[in-house]
């Protein structure tokens, strides 16, 4: 998998560069990272890549021609087929399965912006997609591009130890994930549930998918009109209501 990123800030990234589940798909040559800064594409002796914004208004945007710069050496590297993304508020909201999308496509080049954001017809010509991580604002697409590469990497084969944790993760089954628990048993005054150290293995898948299938409908309601629950889940959600109105009638 071959990522490349545009920003005038390639240092914020060391973090995930450094640590964790990156940093080991990095040297195990699954994932590879190219930095291009725009800055080193500026056409003044300043080395200018922002200027004032045509109409008014406050702050500073990033002028096109850098950034195509900046592009066009990392399409060079990576290959023209990359798929070109602008990371924006404006965006479409970025989720799970725009991250699968991303490790079939094996590449792509993450544009992140500073100030007010970019020239609108550098979007137009070079921007195949435009992805928000969500509705709230950030200083720079930096972070957002992080939580990206942090997404994908985990879909990447072989970048996770454990085979299972993707297929088993929230919304692999659209429904978000069951509670977990470790030692000590009693923590708190609070005992983990019987149901989980008795052995019965039928019980506890059960037992996790109701708690899936409950947390959905009580958190996140809207996840389940895109779903068509079996019987079975039809079931065991009704019983989670029911046991839940029981206690709270307690
Ligand atoms: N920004 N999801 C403004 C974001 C953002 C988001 C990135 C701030 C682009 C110009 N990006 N710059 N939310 O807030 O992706």
């Amino acid at each position: 998998m071959n990522i490349g990123v545009i920003t005038i800030f390639p240092e914020m990234f060391e973090s995930i560069l450094k640590s964790g589940i990156v940093a080991k798909a990095i040297n195990n040559n699954l994932v590879s990272i190219t930095f291009s800064n725009p800055r080193d594409f500026a056409e003044d002796n300043r080395k200018t890549i922002d200027e004032k914004v045509f109409g008014g208004g406050p702050g500073m945007l990033m002028m096109a021609p850098p950034l195509e710069k900046s592009l066009k050496f990392l399409k060079k590297k990576l290959g023209d087929d990359s798929l070109v993304v602008y990371v924006s508020p404006q965006g479409k909201k970025f989720n799970n399965v725009l991250s699968k999308k991303v490790v079939n496509n094996n590449k792509i080049i993450l544009i992140c912006g500073r100030y007010e954001g970019i020239d609108e017809r550098f979007i137009e010509t070079f921007v195949d997609e435009e992805w928000s991580i969500g509705d709230y604002v950030l200083t720079g697409g930096e972070l957002a591009s992080m939580v990206i590469i942090d997404s994908v990497t985990r879909f990447i084969p072989g970048a996770l130890g454990d085979k299972c944790s993707v297929e088993e993760d929230s919304f692999e089954n659209g429904l978000l994930d069951y509670p977990h628990y470790t030692k000590p048993r009693v923590y708190n005054g609070k005992a983990v549930p019987d149901i989980l150290l008795n052995g019965n293995h039928e019980k506890i898948l059960d037992w996790r998918q109701k708690q899936s299938l409950g947390r959905t409908w009580l958190r996140r309601p809207e996840l389940l009109e895109n779903l068509a629950l079996t019987d079975k889940q039809e079931k065991l959600l009704s019983e989670f209501i029911e046991e839940r109105k029981n206690l709270m009638n307690e």
